[in-house]
Parts: C-alpha cells; structure tokens; sequence
C-alpha cells in the first residue's frame, strides 16, 4: 500500500466515509446524560453505550475488539506478523458538560474510516484477493483503534485517565478520586465492570507500538481566518488543574458591618481576576477559571466558603509553572489583605508535548497528498499557504497524546473549527474537511507505512 495506490481512489469514497463519520457523530451525541444536550463521562452508562456502539462499528471494518482495563475501546488490525507493533489510531469518546458532537469523537470515527480504506483481505500469505478472508493491515506493523474513555476529565477532574493507563502511568492514588456526588473512581469502576486491580494490563510497552496519530477538530479560530482546512500539529499545551479552596467566615448579610467581614467569595473573586491578569500578560499562558461555588449559597448569608478550579495550561512546563508560582503569590496577598485562608489540590499535571519528527512529516505528506493535482477547487484546502508548506500549529487544548507521548511516538492533524467554538453545542467541522482529513490521515499512514519498511530493510 503506498500513497499511490490512495491517489487512484475515487474521491467520491472520501465523501463517503465522511457522510459515515457525521452521521456517526449525531448517532453517538443522542446517547447522552442530559436529554437536550451532549454530556458523556467516564464510566457512565452513557460511556457503556458508546463503546458498544464503536465495537460494533470496528468489527464491521474488520477489526478484533476489546474493552481493556481502563474501559478503552480498542479494535486491532493484525498485520501478517501477529507480533509486529502496533500504530494506533484514535481519540476519546467521552465529552464535558453540554458539550459538541466532534471534540475527539470525529478522531475515533475517521480512524476506523482509515481501517476500511486501508485494510486488506488475503490468505496468510498476504496475497490480496479473497474476500472471505480476515482484514489485515498492509503495512509491517499492525493497526489498533483506540476510543479512549476518559480525556476530559468531566467527572473526576484528573484528565487523560484512559490514555494514562494505556501508557502505564496510572497512579494509585486516583481511585480514591471522588466526582460530585461522591462516588470514587474505584466505585464507578467496579459498578462498570471493571477490575481495578488490573488497571496495569491495559499499560502498553513502548517496543509494542509504531506511534500514535490522531485527528481532531482544532478548538480554535486559526484555520477558520485563514481559509484552510487541514494543519499539522507540532506541538501540546502542558496543563495542570487545581481545585481551590477559600475559607472566610459565614455572618449575618444585614447586621455585619463590612469592616468585620471576612467574605470568601470576594476573595475568590479577586482571584480570578487576577488570573486573568496574570497569564494574559504572558505568551502562550492561559489560565481558566471555570467552576466557581459560594457557601453556604444563601442570599442573606455572607460567604464564608468559595471553591473555585483553575485550568493552567502553557506551551513550555517551566513557564506554566512560574506563572502558578506567581498565581500563588498572588493568592497569598489577596487572602492576606482579606483574613482569609486558601488552599488548594491539584487533579491533573501533564508535560507539554512535542509531536515527532517523522510523524509531523508524515501528517504534512498526508495533507500534500489530499491534494488531487489538477483540480484547483481541492487547491483550496490550503488557502494562501503553499502546496508544499501545510499550516502547523501548536495546540493549546489537550488531548489523548500528552499521556500516550511516555511510551511512543505522537503525531496530530487538526481541522478546520468553524469560529473556533468547541466545549459548546455549537462545534462544528464540514463535511468537505472531514472527507480531506480521512484522506490524509490515510495518506499519513501509508507514508509512514512506506517510511516503516524502507528504515527496517536498511536496518
Ligand atoms: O480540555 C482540553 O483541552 C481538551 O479538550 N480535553
Ligand atoms: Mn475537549
Ligand atoms: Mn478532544
């Protein structure tokens, strides 16, 4: 299989995979939790659902599925060598609250419109041409579909947990994470029907695998304003996130003169702003504050407690830990002035990633070659940039490769969001750039395929 054999497929067969993909994409958002809007978290009956669905949808393409320990669904494409590593292919299906129908979802789905266009049916051999016979990848490496099960981190705060495990990061410790109504992650695990004392059996060895690509939606405007539909990604945003605590003194609202007050929530509200404050002084620092509590709620109660998180992500560790050194500062002389007291907890600290070399090549060849030469309504895809020079971006939200990078290779193609609007109903990709991306993740692939053969025969 080579690039080649690609070009001489009808793009009509692109289209077509990309119908399948939206139509996919609108069957999975109606399994949701909230009627009315898309939320779907870890180890939810939701997530049950959506797994069954993907196996289904994976055994149809040819691919042997199986939920792992982490509740992963993983489908593989076994090559002639059933020990050869593995390339995966993949994104999450889980969702945040009121979410979009794309955000990771789309990834999963191309990936396993990848698998049908890529796969082929042979005797043992590899010889082509019997029908009857199992799918296999054509490539000296096999193919596996991953659907991870948790990236948002919607219900425990800790993201990436599906992909942690598979890269064999778990940490103990996150079982007794608890989601809001108090359930720990160990609770919901086992009411799923998993075994968490076999969390470990989902963790990957990195000599197993090829890589790991991954399509997904950009979540942000720069495609959109230049008029493209496909970029490469170079790099991830390190992100940590904090569950933070102030703790002042609950009073009468009338009878407690203002000089007496001790108001926790004024004091997170202070602090808010200056996270604002802080990192949009910086470049590439962003800092969210997206939950925000008063207690005990009540309307003629002075606040004596607020909790509030804080998404901090940055394009280099060190810097997105500086700034938190300086939130922190910041904390103290708020709460200080205030006579308030604060602490915090943090749920999830993931290192920036870098994409590799030789996956970013092959992303960028798979955008090249999505090009039908000759056809300049196709030229289009990459607006004003050159044919040969596809947009690479760095990618400030996160996603499944900042845990799968510990133990392999990572490469990304993002495409065009309309707007930029993403973790809202409102998310959308086109039909005509989801077709684009099949094609040139496919083409990724079968670059990387060619890549794979030519180093192993000069090794
Ligand atoms: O939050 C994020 O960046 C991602 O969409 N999970
Ligand atoms: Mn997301
Ligand atoms: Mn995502």
């Amino acid at each position: 299989m080579t690039a080649t054999r690609l070009g001489t497929i009808d793009p009509a067969t692109f289209e077509l995979a990309a119908r399948r993909v939206m139509a996919r994409c609108d069957e999975l958002a109606r399994i949701t939790s909230t009627p009315g809007a898309i939320t779907r978290v870890h180890l939810s009956p939701e997530h049950a659902r959506v797994n069954r669905l993907a196996a289904e949808w994976m055994r149809e393409v040819g691919l042997q599925t199986r939920q792992d320990a982490a509740g992963n669904q993983l489908g593989l494409l076994s090559a002639a060598d059933p020990d050869a590593p593995v390339l995966m292919l993949g994104s999450h299906l889980d969702t945040v609250v009121n979410a979009g129908r794309y955000d990771g979802i789309v990834g999963v789905l191309m990936a396993i419109e990848v698998v049908r266009l890529l796969q082929r049916r042979g005797d043992s051999a590899g010889r082509r041409g019997d029908a009857e016979a199992p799918a296999q990848s054509p490539f000296e490496f096999s193919l596996e579909v991953a659907a991870f099960s948790d990236e948002e981190g919607a219900r425990f705060g800790k993201a990436l947990l599906g992909s942690s495990a598979v890269a064999g990061t778990w940490d103990e410790a996150w079982w007794e994470l608890e989601d809001a109504d108090g359930t720990t992650l160990r609770e919901a695990a086992l009411e799923f029907g998993l075994d968490p004392g076999r969390i470990a059996g989902a963790a990957r060895r990195p000599d197993q695998l090829v890589g790991y690509l991954e399509a997904h939606i950009e979540q942000g405007p720069v495609l959109h304003a230049r008029g493209e539909s496909l970029a490469v990604v170079s790099s991830i945003a390190s992100a940590r996130r904090f569950q933070l605590v102030v703790e002042g003194e609950a009073r009468h609202a009338g009878g407690t003169p203002y000089d007496m007050r001790r108001d926790a929530l004024l004091g997170a509200s202070e602090a808010t702003l200056a996270v604002e404050r802080i990192c949009s002084a910086q470049h590439h620092i962003i800092g969210t504050v997206g939950q925000f509590e008063a207690f005990p709620g009540a309307m003629n109660v002075v606040p004596g407690e607020a909790r509030f998180s804080l998404d901090l992500r940055g394009e280099f560790d060190g810097e997105r830990d500086r700034v938190w050194d300086q939130i922190s500062r910041e904390l103290d002389e708020i709460m200080g002035r205030r006579r308030l007291r604060w602490h915090t907890r943090e749920v999830h600290n993931a290192p920036a990633l870098f994409c590799a070399p030789l996956l970013q090549d092959v992303v960028s060849e798979g955008i090249r070659s999505s090009l039908v030469p000759g056809r300049a309504a196709d030229r289009s895809i990459l607006g004003s940039g050159r044919p040969e020079d596809p947009t690479t971006l760095f990618s400030p939200a996160g996603h499944d490769g900042m845990a799968i990078g510990a133990i392999t290779d990572v490469g990304m193609l993002f495409m065009r969001n309309p707007d930029g609007v993403s973790h809202h109903p409102a998310e959308a990709v086109s039909l005509g750039d989801v077709a684009l991306g099949i094609r040139a993740l496919a083409e990724a692939v079968a670059h990387l395929g060619a890549e794979h053969r030519s180093t192993q025969g000069a090794s």
